[in-house]
């Protein structure tokens, strides 16, 4: 789906894992950040990376791709990117019930890998 012009925003957890070999589009443009960086950090990043976008008059589209646990954390940064009429974002949510990455680690079992459960 992603197309020329396009800003690929990974965050930490399966979907940086996911993306850590894949091949993009000539010239997207591709953030995430070090391993296991703070999780949340994708959404505001989301925010200011598609803001830039806009403001450079050029096409393209910023695609985030973040987990349920890391999106919890700053999902508010949604509201700011409403805020500013950003109408050039799409957000994939991976709803897999809690922070599956610190399952496969830590333990299956552990109850801090639960979350609360949102209707995306
Ligand atoms: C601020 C902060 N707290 C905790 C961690 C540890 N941590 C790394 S990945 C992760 C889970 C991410 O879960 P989710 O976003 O749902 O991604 P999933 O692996 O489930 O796809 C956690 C808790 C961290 N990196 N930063
Ligand atoms: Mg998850």
């Amino acid at each position: 789906m992603l197309q020329e012009g396009d800003i690929l925003i990974a965050e930490s957890g399966m979907a940086q894992f996911g993306f850590s070999d894949a091949v993009l589009p000539n010239s997207v443009r591709y953030i995430t950040q070090l391993y296991f960086g703070s999780i949340g950090y994708s959404v505001p990043a989301c925010f200011g990376a598609a803001l830039a976008q806009k403001e450079s008059g050029k096409p393209g589209r910023t695609v985030l791709v973040v987990g349920d646990g890391s999106l919890q954390l700053t999902a508010q940064e949604i509201g700011t990117m409403i805020k500013h009429g950003l109408r050039n974002v799409i957000i994939i949510v991976i709803d897999n019930d809690g922070y599956t990455i610190e399952r496969a680690i830590h333990g299956p079992e552990h109850a801090y890998n639960d979350i609360a459960a949102w209707n995306h």
